[in-house]
């Protein structure tokens, strides 16, 4: 105990009561007709998103680019013995990337910088096992620096970097201490001397026949977040981010962005399915992310051709519809370039998307609500779901509802509307609380579900439907419910099976 310090506090006391008194003779304590009165925003329901997990959130479409040694042996897992010398992709174009990226609405572009087979994208100092070795531009060539500099150059097109744990190649794999600290000095190389990386992938593959390996994953992510103040990472336990437990692109039906660390780890097969779902109980946010090829393989390959536009469709509804990012894998090719047919497949894609979505069929239906925070013109109405804000701007049920039932928003556009897609969102700023919900037209029930989070697409089963007044209900959620945006959509690529 210090007894100074004890003695000093009368004194601190008293200046603190003088400051008081001095401060509100010039700033006048108001009064109950003044701000006093405004409603205020609800207490957030722990856990929050992080600022860098919000940006990601926001991206919806990221771009994956597999490419590396594979590319040109026709695999997709290489053995770690492939001869740089076959690494030459002659029409190499970053440019051609990021423009294809960005004409698809893609905001990051994440580049295999390392693969399993060892073969570095750029030249590093501590292995020959690179670009440097290969007769691309006379082994002066760095793919990282030119995608770096193609995002640049572009505006807009963020980069991200995956560096694969497992490296076949390198005979430091298998010797704990001389291997973690190989992959940390690549670590450094890659988030020093390459600008902002947004984002970095570490994948949990390994073949059942490398040897035991132990990786220094508390080092790795501090060493990281030392170096890259925004950057988010990805793995199957995060931190940042979680896979989403499958390579189709498809996140669950119920799709939490929270979920409980502890009872993840990387490369375990057995978490997949609460991986998939995430826990309303988690204390840590970790939202999914859907990673998916374009075509079956994740590297080019001459005999495979990108998927339909309609299987592309139904993985943008089971990913982004169901508060996910969808990371779509985009190979580039020999040459170096991403294939024509991809391009053309891309262009659809966000055509399509779009399409669907620019027009919001419920804009100007006014809307009313089960009950508003604060009363009406408190700034929590129901109307906020219709504007553009989708994260802080958003209908807010007064506190008093909690516990007595069914929170609801209903929107009564006067004559009928025709739509097939209806979109909800919430203010996950303030947390992921709709455990339950139900969509209503004219009173009857056209669709449900459990989660809605950043955003929920409800593609209608039973195909379009027309009514006047669309209702949202809330049967059950962590705190009271915030709904940030709501939307009728038209999707003319939707052929029902029911019709
Ligand atoms: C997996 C890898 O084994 C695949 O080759 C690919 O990189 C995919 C994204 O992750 O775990």
């Amino acid at each position: 105990m210090n007894l100074h310090h004890h003695q000093r506090f009368p004194r601190i006391l008293f200046l603190s009561i003088t400051l008081t008194t001095l401060c509100s003779l010039q700033f006048p304590i108001p009064t109950a007709a003044g701000k006093d009165r405004v409603p205020t925003p609800p207490l957030p329901v722990l856990p929050l998103p992080s600022f860098s997990q919000l940006k990601w959130q926001q991206r919806e479409l990221i771009m994956f680019l597999h490419f590396g040694v594979n590319t040109f042996t026709d695999s997709e897992w290489g053995t770690g013995h492939e001869s740089p010398s076959i690494f030459d992709p002659a029409g190499l174009n970053a440019g051609q990337w990021v423009s294809t990226a960005a004409a698809a609405g893609v905001s990051l572009v994440i580049l295999t910088a390392k693969h399993h087979d060892g073969f570095c994208l750029w030249p590093s100092k501590y292995t020959d096992h690179s670009v440097a070795s290969s007769p691309w531009k006379g082994g002066r060539g760095d793919v990282v620096r030119e995608l770096v500099g193609a995002a640049e150059a572009h505006g807009g097109v963020d980069v991200g970097l995956y560096l694969s744990p497992w490296d076949r190649h390198d005979r430091r794999y298998g010797k704990n201490l001389e291997y973690n600290e190989y992959y940390m000095a690549q670590l450094q190389e890659l988030l020093t001397k390459y600008g902002d990386v947004r984002e970095i992938w570490f994948d949990g593959a390994k073949g059942s026949n490398a040897p035991n390996m132990s990786y220094d994953f508390a080092d790795w992510f501090a060493m990281v977040k030392e170096l890259q103040s925004s950057i988010n990472l990805f793995s199957d336990a995060g931190p940042d981010v979680r896979w989403v437990g499958n390579e189709k692109g498809f996140a669950g039906t119920t799709s939490w962005s929270t979920i409980n660390r502890t009872a993840l780890s990387i490369g375990n097969d057995s978490i997949v399915d609460y991986l998939n779902t995430g826990d309303p109980r988690g204390t840590d946010w970790l939202p999914a992310e859907c990673d998916v090829s374009i075509r079956t393989g994740w590297f080019w390959h001459k005999s495979q051709s990108p998927k339909k536009l309609s299987d592309l469709l139904e993985i943008y509804y089971n990913s982004v519809g169901r508060n996910c990012l969808l990371l779509l894998n985009v190979p580039p090719n020999t040459t170096g370039l991403i294939s024509d047919s991809d391009v053309r497949r891309l262009r659809e894609l966000r055509t399509a998307i779009d399409t669907i979505f620019t027009t919001n069929l419920a804009t100007e239906c006014p809307a009313k609500a089960s009950s508003v925070r604060g009363g009406k013109g408190g700034g929590f109405g129901p109307e906020n779901v219709l504007d553009k804000d989708h994260l802080w701007t958003y209908w807010a049920p007064s506190d008093r509802e909690l516990g007595r039932g069914h929170y609801w928003i209903e929107i009564n556009c006067g004559g009928p509307v025709k739509f097939n897609v209806v979109r909800v969102q919430e203010a996950i700023g303030l947390g992921q609380r709709i455990k339950r919900h139900e969509i209503y037209v004219d009173g009857e029930k056209i669709a449900n579900g459990t989660t809605v989070g950043y955003k929920r697409l409800h593609r209608l089963e039973k195909g379009v439907v027309g009514g006047r007044r669309v209702r949202v209900k809330v049967l059950e959620s962590r705190g009271v419910p915030l709904v940030s945006s709501f939307g009728l959509h038209y999707d003319p690529y939707w052929h029902s099976t029911w019709q």
